[in-house]
C-alpha cells in the first residue's frame, strides 16, 4: 500500500483525457488499493486516477451515507468504498446545484450544477459489470469523478465570469503561498 502525490490546479496533467482500461489485472487492482488509501488519508469522498498521474478511467468514491438516518451508527471509512473502472453515465435526470470542493483545488469550493439522479455503468475491481443508481453526494461525486477522467475539473462547469473569479483567487493564493517559503 502507497499514498500517492495528489496533482494540484494548475498542473496541465489534470486536463488529460483518460484511456479506458482493457484488463482490469494485478497492476489495476493495486492502483485501485493506493487510490483508496490515498483518498482517506486525504479526507476525500472521491479519487480519479487522473488526479495521481495516471491517465487510465479509474475512480474511487466513498460517500457516507447521512448518518441521521442510521442514528447510533457512525460512518465508517471502507464501508461505503465504490471502485469504478471505465465508468459512464448511461441515464440521468433533473438537476441540482451543490458546493463542491476537490482534492486538486484545496481551500476552495464553488456551487456547480449537475444531474440530480444518474445511472452509471462500470466494471468493478473484480471486472464484473455493475451498474448504480445514485441520487444525493453521491450522485454528484460520481459526475466529478467521470469529470476527472475527462480532464474537467469543477472550475471548468461554472460561467466564464465565476470561473475568472475562482481562478484568480486560486492564483493569488499560490502566490502568497510561494512568498511564505
Ligand atoms: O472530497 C471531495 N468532496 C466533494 C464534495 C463535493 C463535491 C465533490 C467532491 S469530490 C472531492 C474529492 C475529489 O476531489 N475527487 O475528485
Ligand atoms: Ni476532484
Amino acid at each position: 500500500m502507497s499514498i500517492l502525490n495528489i496533482l494540484k490546479y494548475p498542473d496541465s496533467l489534470l486536463q488529460t483525457k483518460a484511456k479506458p482500461v482493457s484488463k482490469v489485472d494485478e497492476e489495476i487492482k493495486r492502483l485501485i488499493t493506493d487510490m483508496a488509501e490515498t483518498m482517506y488519508f486525504a479526507k476525500g469522498i472521491g479519487l480519479a486516477a487522473t488526479q495521481v498521474g495516471v491517465h487510465k478511467r479509474v475512480a474511487v468514491l466513498d460517500v457516507p451515507k447521512d448518518h441521521t438516518k442510521h442514528e447510533g451508527k457512525i460512518f465508517k471509512r471502507g464501508e461505503n468504498l465504490i471502485a469504478l473502472i471505465n465508468p459512464e453515465i448511461t441515464d440521468h435526470e433533473g438537476e441540482i446545484k451543490y458546493e463542491e470542493g476537490c482534492l486538486s483545488i484545496p481551500g476552495f469550493t464553488a456551487d456547480v450544477k449537475r444531474f440530480s439522479k444518474v445511472a452509471v455503468r462500470a466494471l468493478n475491481k473484480d471486472g464484473n459489470e455493475m451498474e448504480i443508481h445514485a441520487d444525493g453526494l453521491l450522485a454528484i461525486a460520481l459526475q466529478h469523478e467521470i469529470d476527472h477522467l475527462d480532464g474537467i475539473l469543477f472550475i471548468d462547469r461554472l460561467s466564464k465570469l465565476k470561473r475568472d473569479i475562482i481562478k484568480r483567487k486560486i492564483k493569488k493564493a499560490i502566490e502568497s503561498e510561494k512568498k511564505m517559503l
